[in-house]
């Protein structure tokens, strides 16, 4: 059991737990010290680099995804990621071509598996700890089981170590020496009928269509005063709230500003992305009690003592008016073998900061939105504060765990709690 896992710098599951302090697993090296030559693959394959950038090799890599990619346990979904999607994913700051590893058959060129890396600042119990996050791991149905991944993963390991990185973060639905972390995940039924025609979920007992319909229906508007779609203007300040929020959690990643505006700045079916402009919550609000007063819109400006300046609870930014963030990526799922539907759209939550708005109010808006965008299912894992809001807001759980997981950094404490993670990969 694990002849691979057992002999890499990773936490096994025959560790002690107490006694450990956080570090490397490996005694340190040089960029000297590492491998020049590439991994030797079986000889009917060659390694390739795949350009995301290309539209025919984001394609390539898509399809293999498509057909390949994680399914859950019973093979009724597939994740679909789009290549707009890979394309964000795959090419933050700071990313490398060598990354993107892609292995082909000599002769026909057909990509049939692939692996890749992005850098990231991880935070574990405080500590910066320069890493990559590895992702997107695959190898075509028809070959699996012949020790490919190992290879792969030797390959992408060798490929960071170049760069002298030497830590890194994954996740997986299974389950391999050591969890630093396991999550479940959870779903909110925003088209419930579709859901259950697919056998996402199933009609509860005593319960209709007509009135689980009615269970899952969201307002047609939200109700945060201020909220709108995050701008390129309020990266600054949305780095400053985010950072200042993760700061709190055992496992973590820092963002620089332009990994945020690379990670939060909305594109459609990618990355969405609304902040609470409390500026804008007050002018709403004023232009709310002058409708009421039957003044024209401004002439409350005048009369209600302004507090323009100041930040809202919560806030330690200097200038800026943003007090809350909240976004979603969309991943939808293929689903498999069903006559009348091809696709799941589902939306998962991605990092969000309350500030001063209740955790549940912004979720719920969050959850208005997506409906109102004409995603299926909203979902999202029980780390950080989720906890809070998911049984509230009809969250129900899902069937499928997700595994935090380093490699070559010993934690201490570990496992640690869903509440004490603070880190998301997509
Ligand atoms: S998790 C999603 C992974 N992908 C899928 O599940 C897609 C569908 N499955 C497949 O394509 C997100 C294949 O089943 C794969 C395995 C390719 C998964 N992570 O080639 P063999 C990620 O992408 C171990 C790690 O014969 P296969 C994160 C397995 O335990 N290891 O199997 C990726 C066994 O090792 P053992 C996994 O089924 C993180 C060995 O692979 C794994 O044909 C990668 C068997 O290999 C998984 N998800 O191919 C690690 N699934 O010890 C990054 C199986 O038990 C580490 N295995 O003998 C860090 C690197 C960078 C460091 C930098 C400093
Ligand atoms: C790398 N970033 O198992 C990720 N999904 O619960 C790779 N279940 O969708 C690792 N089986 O519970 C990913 N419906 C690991 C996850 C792999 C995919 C996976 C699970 C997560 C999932 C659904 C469908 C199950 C179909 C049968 C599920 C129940 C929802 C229901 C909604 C109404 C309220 C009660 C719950």
């Amino acid at each position: 059991k694990y002849a691979f896992w057992g002999s890499q710098p990773v936490m096994q599951f025959s560790d002690e737990a107490k006694d450990v302090e956080d570090g490397p697993i490996d005694a340190p090296k040089t960029v000297e010290e590492v491998r020049k030559e590439p991994y030797t693959l079986p000889s009917s394959f060659v390694w390739c680099e795949c350009n995301i950038n290309d539209p025919h090799e984001v394609q390539e890599v898509y399809t293999l995804l498509h057909n390949n990619y994680v399914e859950d346990d019973d093979a009724m979904f597939r994740f679909n990621y789009s290549p707009e999607f890979l394309q964000w994913a795959l090419q933050p700051p700071g990313y490398q071509r060598d990354w993107h590893v892609g292995v082909r058959v000599k002769g026909s060129n057909k990509l049939v598996a692939f692996i890749s890396g992005i850098p990231a600042s991880i935070r574990a119990n405080g500590k910066p700890v320069p890493a990559v996050e590895i992702n997107f791991l695959c190898v075509l149905k028809k070959l699996r089981s012949k020790r490919l991944a190992p290879v792969l993963i030797k390959e992408i390991t060798r490929r960071v170590n170049l760069r002298g990185i030497w830590q890194a973060a994954y996740t997986a639905g299974v389950v391999l020496p050591r969890p630093v972390c396991g999550c479940r995940y959870w779903h909110r039924s925003l088209n419930p009928k579709k859901l259950i025609e697919v056998r996402f979920s199933s009609l509860q007992p005593r319960m209709t269509m007509a009135r689980t319909i009615k269970l899952y229906r969201l307002p047609s508007s939200t109700t945060t005063p201020g909220l709108r779609p995050m701008e390129a203007r309020d990266t600054a300040a949305v780095t400053e709230l985010l950072n200042g929020h993760l700061a709190q959690f055992k496992l973590t990643q820092h963002f620089s500003e332009d990994e945020v505006a690379h990670w939060f700045l909305p594109q459609p079916l990618v990355v969405d992305t609304y902040v609470v402009d409390s500026q804008l919550a007050q002018q709403q609000q004023q232009q709310q009690s002058s409708e009421a007063q039957q003044l024209p819109a401004g002439a409350a400006d005048a009369a209600a003592p302004s507090s323009s300046s100041s930040n809202g609870a919560g806030s330690s930014s200097s200038s800026s008016s943003i007090v809350s963030v909240v976004s979603f990526y969309t991943l939808p799922s293929s689903v498999l073998g069903h006559e009348e539907h091809n696709e799941l759209r589902a939306a998962y939550m991605f990092y969000t900061v309350p500030g001063p708005t209740p955790l549940t109010q912004l979720m719920q808006d969050a959850l208005t939105l997506a409906a109102g965008k004409g995603y299926d299912v909203f979902n999202a894992l029980d780390l950080m504060d989720n906890a809070s809001f998911l049984k509230e807001l009809k969250f129900g759980i899902g069937d499928g765990a997700l595994q935090y997981y380093l490699y070559n950094w010993r934690m201490a404490n570990t496992p640690l709690q869903p509440k004490e993670l603070g880190l998301i990969l997509l």
